[in-house]
């Protein structure tokens, strides 16, 4: 069995309780084979990109090397490029993007450096499996320095169709960028079909195969591969004391009261201000819902050095704050909003105490949360997932009541339905829903890739 290699801008130590489902899956792929982990170790220093190999540290049979950057390196690939053009074009929002050239020409300088420091580390039988928007060109660096290994590469966040993406200025390097790839994936169908679209009017890509293309005299295979949670990892944590400690409190605080969660983080994508205008719709239109249903939100801080990211966080403030105002009493606050990540631990606490779930991004790759929520479920007495028709999870999540974020009465009137649905009807959806996230978990998003990847098509 080959070595497995990860590449991802932030590595986690796969041991470490705070580390995510993600962190755990690919953790426990990469113990089977005694892999390598790859990526930024998260200190900037002052100055230059740190000179000379990267850091090696083992985390039991894995091995973590990480490269700390210069300020100007991260400030122009992390901030400018990644999370200032690519994040907000990937999810539709041309308008947020800022085509600074001196992005760009960090973000490249940084994929080199990346494959300048990793190179030496392969072997040449290892899988090579590169995550996300942060690394597109990472492939095309390291064929350049003559690596021949199979390089798979994962893309978390949403593909917008051809016309958005073709308003990168550089649109055509960035794309061409994918052909050093033996295997590219995207999380859905409609993912799928704008990069197969892109492929063939924009690239003049070949079609040679079902979901396998020739330009520039390469092969590139793509597929689609939705991610998934470690259900029984969430399960085991919301059967852990810190949740249970969480959902006696909320249960005692909020005796009398229906629940709504949303938990996220603070991302334009997320469309956070659209829910709290359903809410407040509903509270508006539904007076029976005043003194009853409390929302709880966390906005979990992320990015705040981009400024459009503080920009959401005053309009979302301003907006919890006037439902609070308008409708709020002595002994109920409607909206509770908490800036502040909440301990992994506790958080399915929180799920479980929902009796509605919202998962309402304006567009987003997968969606996590809502595959947690289901997880965190008691399913004698589940919660309703409200999920955005504009989220990844849409695709697969048929049982939760699907929505249009934009459309704010309609958004209103589907937790409206979730918070008066029969018990019976929440156990149907919520066992519907448990089986497909079940079937579809991490693991088995792992194992598809990495097979497929093996088996070649490149
Ligand atoms: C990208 C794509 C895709 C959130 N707040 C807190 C907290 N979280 C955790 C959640 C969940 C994770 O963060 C968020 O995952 P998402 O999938 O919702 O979103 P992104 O961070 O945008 O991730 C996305 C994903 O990659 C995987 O491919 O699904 O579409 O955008 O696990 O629970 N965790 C803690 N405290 C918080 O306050 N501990």
């Amino acid at each position: 069995m080959s070595r497995l290699v990860v590449v991802s801008n932030r590595i986690a130590d796969p041991r470490k309780s705070a580390a995510g489902g993600l962190a755990v899956a690919l953790g426990a792929a990469l113990a089977e084979t005694g892999g390598l982990w790859f990526g930024t170790s998260g200190n900037v220093v002052d100055g230059a990109s740190a000179d000379g190999p990267p850091q090696l540290q083992r985390a039991g049979r894995v091995t973590l090397a990480t490269v700390d950057l210069g300020r100007e390196d991260h400030d122009r690939y992390y901030r400018g490029y990644s999370n200032g053009v690519l994040w907000p074009v990937f999810h539709y929002r041309l308008d947020l993007a800022d085509f600074e050239a001196g992005h760009l020409d960090g973000y490249r300088r940084v994929n080199r450096l990346f494959a300048q420091r990793l190179q030496p580390l392969l072997r040449p039988d290892d899988l090579v499996w590169v995550h996300d928007y942060h690394l597109i060109p990472l492939a095309a660096e390291l064929r350049a320095l003559g690596c021949t290994q199979r390089i798979g590469f994962f893309l978390h966040i949403p593909v917008p169709p051809p016309l958005i993406l073709a308003a990168i200025p550089a649109h055509e390097w960035l794309m061409r960028a994918l052909f050093a790839y033996d295997l590219v994936g995207v999380q859905s169908q409609a993912d799928l079909t704008h990069l197969t679209r892109y492929l063939l009017n924009e690239a003049r890509a070949e079609q040679i195969g079902e979901h396998v293309f020739g330009a520039f005299n390469r092969q590139l295979r793509a597929g689609a591969f939705p991610i998934g949670i470690d259900v029984d990892e969430f399960a085991a944590l919301t059967d852990g004391a810190e949740a249970r400690e969480m959902l006696a409190t909320l249960r005692e605080q909020y005796a009398r009261r229906e629940l709504l969660a949303g938990v996220d983080r603070l991302d334009y994508s997320k469309g956070l201000p659209q829910r709290v205008r359903a809410f407040r719709h509903l509270l508006e239109h539904h007076p029976d819902a005043r003194h009853r249903a409390t929302l709880i939100q966390v906005a979990a801080p992320s990015r705040e050095d981009v400024p459009s990211y503080a920009d959401i966080r005053r309009e979302l403030e301003g907006l919890c704050g006037a439902v609070n105002g308008d409708f709020g009493d002595i002994d109920w606050m409607p909206v509770r909003h908490i800036h502040r990540t909440v301990a992994r631990r506790r958080v399915p606490g929180l799920y479980r105490a929902a009796r509605v779930g919202l998962v309402t991004p304006l567009r987003d790759g997968m969606n996590l949360v809502a595959k947690e929520f289901v997880a965190a479920q008691d399913p004698a007495d589940p919660g309703v997932l409200v999920l955005s028709r504009f989220a990844g999870a849409a695709e697969q999540m048929r049982e939760a009541l699907l929505v249009n974020p934009y459309d704010t009465q309609a958004t209103a009137e589907a937790i409206r339905a979730a918070l008066q649905m029969p018990l019976e009807e929440r156990r149907q959806r919520h066992a519907r829903l448990l089986e497909g996230i079940r079937a579809q978990d991490v693991h088995w998003w792992r194992r598809r890739f990495l097979e497929m990847l093996t088996q070649g098509g490149g």
